[in-house]
C-alpha cells in the first residue's frame, strides 16, 4: 500500500516535472503543436516531403526549422527529398529554383525584395508543391517561419500566393540592459547577454532568442542600455559583442550598441567631445573602424543625447544635427547609421515638455546625413499608456523618422499586468498626421511612403529577460511578437496578431480563442480606465512607475504628477490650447483644431489637452467629475471580467500557464483597485464631489492608500 502511493508520487512528480519544463513558457509561439482535425488530415495529404536548397548556415537553419516545425505540426516523420515529387515543400533561392518550376514567377519575387519572400502553390513537371522562395537567404528564413505559421494558425494551404515584404527597414529591439546584468525597467529578471562569462562561454539562449526575433522578422538588436556605459566600446566589450553578433548573424539579425556622447573624454582620454574637434572626430572615426574589425556587418549606434542628464552636443554649444552627423560621417564609409533619439526635454525649458522634442528637432529638419534616422516615442511625453501622437511625425519632411515603441510595460503595470499592447501601437500607426492632407498616416511617415524615404525603422524597447518565459508575464510574450509581426507589416490589425499568437502559443480550440482574444482587446482600455483615463497622464508612483502617484509632488517639477494633471479647486487637465501652451498648435490644421476644440476633441484626449470645471457637462450629460469615476470603476469592473473570462478556461490549457495567468490577474485586481481608489479619494479632495451613489465606496481613507507600498502589489 504504502510502495503504491509512492510509486504514485514518483510518477506524478515525474509528470509535473516533465509538464513544468514542457509549458513553461520557454518555447514562446514556437511550440509546434500538433495540428487540429480536420486540417491535420489535408496537411497530411498536401505535405508529403521537404526539400531545401541548401548553402549558408542561415539556409541550414531554416531546414532544420521546417522539419522541425512539419514533424510537430504533423505529428510525424518528414522526409527529405533530392529531387521535387509530389507534395514536395520546396525552399531555395529564386535563382535556384527558376528552372524547377512551371510558372514564371519573378516578378513576385521582384516585389518580395531584399528580404522579403514568396510562397506559393506551383507545378513542377505536373506535380503539385509548395514553394518557399526569397532573393536572400534570411528571406528564405522568414519565408519559413511564415509557412509555418500559416500551419500553427490552420490556414488552407492548398492555393497559396503570397508575396510579402517589410514595411520598414531597420525592425530592431532596445535593450536597456547594463553591463551589470540588470535592465533598466526589465521585469523578466536579469539581461540576457552574460557579459562576465562571455566571449569564452556562450549560452543556448543566444541562439533561441536570435530564433524567436528572426521568427517574426525582427533583423536587429540594440544590446545596451540607453543611459549607456562608455565601457561598452572598450576592447574588452566589443569581443564579446563579437561573439553575440556572430551567433544572431545567421538569423538575420545586426547587433547595434547605444554609446555614450561623452565616449572620447570618458575611454579615450581626450579633453572634450566636441563634435566639431577634429580630435574627437578621429577619435569616432578610429572606434568605428576598430568596432567593424571586430563585428564586420556592425548595424550602428542609438544615441541618447542631452537627455535627462545624459551628455550630448549641446554640453559644447553644438547641435543634435552636428553632433549625430559627427557619428554618421564615422559610420558611413562601412554603411553604419545612426538613431539619433528625439527624447529630450529640459526642465530649466520654460515651455510645456510635451512641445519640447519638435522645437529642437525642426528647425534642423534637412540637416542631418542620410544615415542618421531620428528616433521617436509614439507620444509627446513618455511612454503612457495613451498618449496622442508625436506631434515630430509628419514634422521633418527632409529626415527619416522612425518610430520608438515600448514593449516592457514600465507604466502599464510591468510583469503584474496583462496588457496587449497592439491596440496602442495601431492607434498611433494609424493616427492621421494631415502633413500631407487626409491619410498622410503616422505608418507613411514611418515606412517612409509618404516623404519617399529609404531609410526606415521601428524600435522596441524589449521587455525579454533571463527568466524562463522570456518576459515575466506570458501574455508579455504576445507584445514581443506583435511588435515584430507590426515593424513587418504595419497594416495587420491587433485582432490578426492576437488571433496567430494565441494559436500559436495556447490552441486553436474555439473556447480559448475567442476568449482569450476577447481578454487582449479589451485589456488595454482597461489599464487605460483605471490608471489614466480622459487624457490624464503620469500620475504613477514615483521612480518606480508601478503603481498610482496623483499625489506626486516633490522634485523635478516636470517629474511630478501635478505638473500633468493640475487638479485645483476648478477642475482638472492640462491646457495645451492656445489660451494654454499651445501644444496643439504643433500638429497640422485639422488635427490641432480637432484637438484644441470641446467639440471635436474625442474624451480619450480631454484632458490631455484642456483644464476642464469638474462639473463640466461631458458628451454623456455626465459631469466631468462623475464620468472619471465611472471610468475608474469601470478600468477595475474589466479585469475582474478579464478574470472570470480567463478562469473560464480552466481545463482547457496547459494547467501550469492556466496558474500562472490566474495569479497575475489576482494580482492585477488588486493593483487597479489601488489606482482607482487612490485616484478617485485623490481626485475627490479638489472636486469635494461625491462618488455616484451607485459605485461601491473605497473602504479605506486617502492617507492609507498613499502609504502601502508598490512591493505588495506585484505579482510574485
Ligand atoms: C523613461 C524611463 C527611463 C528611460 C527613459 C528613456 O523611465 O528609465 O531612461 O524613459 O527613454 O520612460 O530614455
Amino acid at each position: 500500500m504504502k510502495s503504491k502511493s509512492t510509486l504514485e508520487s514518483i510518477i506524478f512528480l515525474l509528470l509535473f516535472s516533465f509538464s513544468l519544463y514542457a509549458e513553461d513558457g520557454y518555447k514562446l509561439w514556437l511550440d509546434y503543436k500538433k495540428a487540429p482535425e480536420p486540417v491535420l488530415t489535408q496537411y497530411r495529404q498536401q505535405i508529403k516531403n521537404l526539400m531545401v536548397i541548401k548553402g549558408s548556415s542561415t539556409l541550414d537553419i531554416a531546414e532544420n526549422e521546417l522539419f522541425k516545425g512539419v514533424t510537430g505540426i504533423l505529428e510525424g516523420h518528414i522526409s527529405a527529398v533530392q529531387n521535387v515529387e509530389e507534395g514536395t515543400v520546396l525552399a531555395g533561392k529564386f535563382t535556384d529554383l527558376q528552372n524547377v518550376i512551371e510558372n514564371d514567377f519573378s516578378d513576385k519575387i521582384k516585389l518580395a525584395g531584399e528580404e522579403g519572400f514568396v510562397i506559393s502553390s506551383e507545378q513542377s513537371d505536373g506535380k503539385n508543391i509548395t514553394v518557399i522562395s526569397a532573393n536572400s537567404d534570411v528571406g528564405i528564413l522568414y519565408g519559413v517561419f511564415h509557412f509555418l505559421q500559416l500551419l500553427q494558425t490552420g490556414k488552407d494551404i492548398s492555393n497559396l500566393d503570397i508575396v510579402s515584404s517589410p514595411k520598414v527597414k531597420i525592425r530592431v529591439l532596445n535593450h536597456w540592459d547594463n553591463l551589470d546584468g540588470s535592465i533598466e525597467r526589465g521585469y523578466a529578471g536579469n539581461s540576457l547577454w552574460d557579459w562576465e562569462s562571455l566571449p569564452g562561454k556562450t549560452d543556448p539562449r543566444y541562439t533561441d532568442y536570435a530564433r524567436a526575433n528572426a521568427s517574426i522578422g525582427i533583423n536587429g538588436s540594440v544590446l545596451n542600455n540607453v543611459n549607456a556605459n562608455p565601457a561598452m566600446l572598450t576592447p574588452e566589450y566589443l569581443e564579446k559583442v563579437k561573439v553575440l553578433a556572430d551567433i544572431f548573424r545567421p538569423y538575420g539579425i545586426k547587433v547595434f550598441l547605444s554609446i555614450k556622447f561623452s565616449s572620447p573624454v570618458n575611454i579615450g582620454g581626450l579633453e572634450t567631445a566636441d563634435p566639431l574637434e577634429p580630435t574627437v572626430q578621429e577619435w569616432w572615426k578610429n572606434k568605428v573602424r576598430e568596432v567593424y574589425s571586430y563585428i564586420p556587418d556592425f548595424g550602428g549606434f542609438l544615441v541618447k543625447a542631452n537627455s535627462e542628464g545624459q551628455p550630448g552636443p549641446q554640453n559644447y554649444g553644438r547641435t543634435h544635427a552636428e553632433g549625430a552627423n559627427m557619428l554618421a560621417d564615422a559610420l558611413k564609409p562601412f554603411g553604419g547609421i545612426v538613431m539619433w533619439r528625439a527624447f529630450v526635454y529640459d526642465n530649466n525649458v520654460p515651455e510645456d515638455r510635451a512641445k519640447q522634442a519638435l522645437n529642437e528637432f525642426k528647425p534642423l529638419d534637412g540637416q542631418f546625413r542620410d544615415n542618421v534616422l531620428i528616433q521617436v516615442k509614439n507620444g509627446p511625453i513618455d511612454f503612457q499608456p495613451r498618449e496622442p501622437f508625436h506631434p515630430i511625425f509628419g514634422n521633418l519632411p527632409k529626415t527619416p523618422v522612425m518610430m520608438e515603441f515600448q514593449i516592457t510595460q514600465e507604466y502599464l503595470g510591468q510583469s503584474t499586468d496583462l496588457c496587449y499592447l497592439a491596440p496602442m501601437y495601431k492607434e498611433v500607426l494609424d493616427a492621421d498626421t494631415y502633413a500631407k492632407g487626409k491619410g498622410s498616416t503616422v505608418a507613411k511617415v514611418i515606412d517612409g511612403t509618404l516623404e519617399g524615404h529609404e531609410l526606415t525603422g521601428m524600435a522596441g524597447v524589449a521587455n525579454t529577460g533571463s527568466d524562463r518565459n522570456w518576459t515575466g508575464h506570458l501574455f508579455g510574450q504576445s507584445n514581443w511578437f506583435a511588435f515584430g509581426r507590426l515593424a513587418w507589416n504595419d497594416q495587420l490589425s491587433s485582432e490578426e496578431i492576437a488571433d496567430e499568437w494565441i494559436k500559436m502559443t495556447f490552441s486553436s480550440d474555439p473556447k480559448v480563442v475567442t476568449t482569450i482574444k476577447k481578454i487582449m482587446m479589451d485589456s488595454r482600455e482597461n489599464s487605460v480606465n483605471y490608471m489614466t483615463p480622459l487624457g490624464l497622464h503620469h500620475i504613477m508612483g514615483m521612480s518606480h512607475h508601478f503603481g498610482p502617484g496623483p499625489w506626486v509632488s516633490r522634485g523635478r517639477a516636470d517629474w511630478t504628477s501635478l505638473y500633468y494633471h493640475r487638479a485645483d479647486s476648478f477642475g482638472i487637465g492640462f491646457d495645451r490650447t492656445p489660451t494654454g501652451s499651445n501644444a496643439t498648435g504643433q500638429y497640422f490644421k485639422p488635427v490641432a483644431d480637432k484637438f484644441a476644440n470641446l467639440k471635436t476633441c474625442t474624451d480619450e484626449y480631454l484632458l490631455w489637452f484642456h483644464h476642464l470645471p469638474w462639473n463640466y457637462k461631458m458628451r454623456s450629460g455626465k459631469t466631468l467629475w462623475d464620468e472619471l469615476c465611472l471610468h475608474y470603476y469601470a478600468g477595475v469592473e474589466g479585469v475582474k471580467k478579464m478574470q472570470a473570462e480567463w478562469n473560464s478556461l480552466h481545463g482547457r490549457i496547459d494547467p501550469e500557464e492556466f496558474e500562472f495567468v490566474k495569479n497575475r490577474i489576482e494580482a492585477q485586481v488588486k493593483l487597479a483597485e489601488w489606482w482607482r481608489n487612490s485616484c478617485v479619494l485623490y481626485f475627490q479632495q479638489f472636486s469635494k464631489m461625491p462618488i455616484p451613489e451607485e459605485l461601491e465606496k473605497p473602504t479605506e481613507s486617502l492617507q492609507y492608500y498613499q502609504k502601502l507600498n508598490y512591493r505588495d502589489f506585484e505579482a510574485k
